[in-house]
């Protein structure tokens, strides 16, 4: 069964553009799955410690085929190959890739909360997200158009189109 799977990019080390473009292509070569859309690049001061570069966040919509903790699986070694370093709790990094949505399913496991635990309260994920569709429900919480009307505003700027 092929599921349409919404997944968040950061980055905010490293040339952060460069890392979001190259984790997409990445993203396209997944086993059993296709990238089928980007949202563009978007820039944000940190939420959590402040004392850390302002990150770029993107959004990508991809089909696949794979359970949700083998895509977990795939994405942190994408990660990993992007020089992910765990220093500090909600620090810097070179690269996070979050499962935002799996189609309609609500998940809740030892690895995987999905929609994703931060999504109503982060215009880094919401704004992208309605990029890639302005129509976008989210499971168990409602239309996109209305839960940004009710996000807290930090502060977020579209930059464009991602450059590869
Ligand atoms: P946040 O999840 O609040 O955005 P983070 O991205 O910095 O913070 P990480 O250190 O990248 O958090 O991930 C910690 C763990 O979160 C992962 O090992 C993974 O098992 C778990 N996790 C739970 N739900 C998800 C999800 N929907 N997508 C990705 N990881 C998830
Ligand atoms: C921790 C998110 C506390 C929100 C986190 C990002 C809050 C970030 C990111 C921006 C983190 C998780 N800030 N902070 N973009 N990730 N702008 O991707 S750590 Cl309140
Ligand atoms: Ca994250
Ligand atoms: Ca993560």
């Amino acid at each position: 069964m092929t599921v349409q799977v919404y997944i968040g990019l950061g980055s905010n080390l490293d040339n952060p553009e460069q890392q979001i473009s190259s984790a997409l292509k990445q993203l396209d070569e997944i086993k059993d799955s296709h990238l089928i859309k980007d949202s563009g690049l978007f820039k944000s001061p940190p939420m959590g410690p402040k004392d850390q570069p302002d990150y770029l966040n993107a959004a990508a919509l991809i089909e696949t085929t794979l359970d949700a903790e083998i895509l977990l699986d795939c994405l942190q070694l994408i990660e990993k190959n992007h020089g992910r370093v765990r220093s500090r709790h909600w620090g810097e990094r070179t690269l996070d890739l979050d499962i935002l949505l799996y189609g309609n399913e609500i998940m809740n496991t030892e690895r995987l909360t999905v929609p994703h635990i931060g999504l109503t309260q982060r215009e880094f994920v919401l704004y992208p997200l309605q990029k890639i569709n302005a129509e976008l429900d989210v499971p168990g919480k409602g239309k996109i158009m209305d839960l940004i009307e009710a996000c807290p505003v930090s502060g977020i700027e579209y930059l464009g189109t991602i450059n590869d």
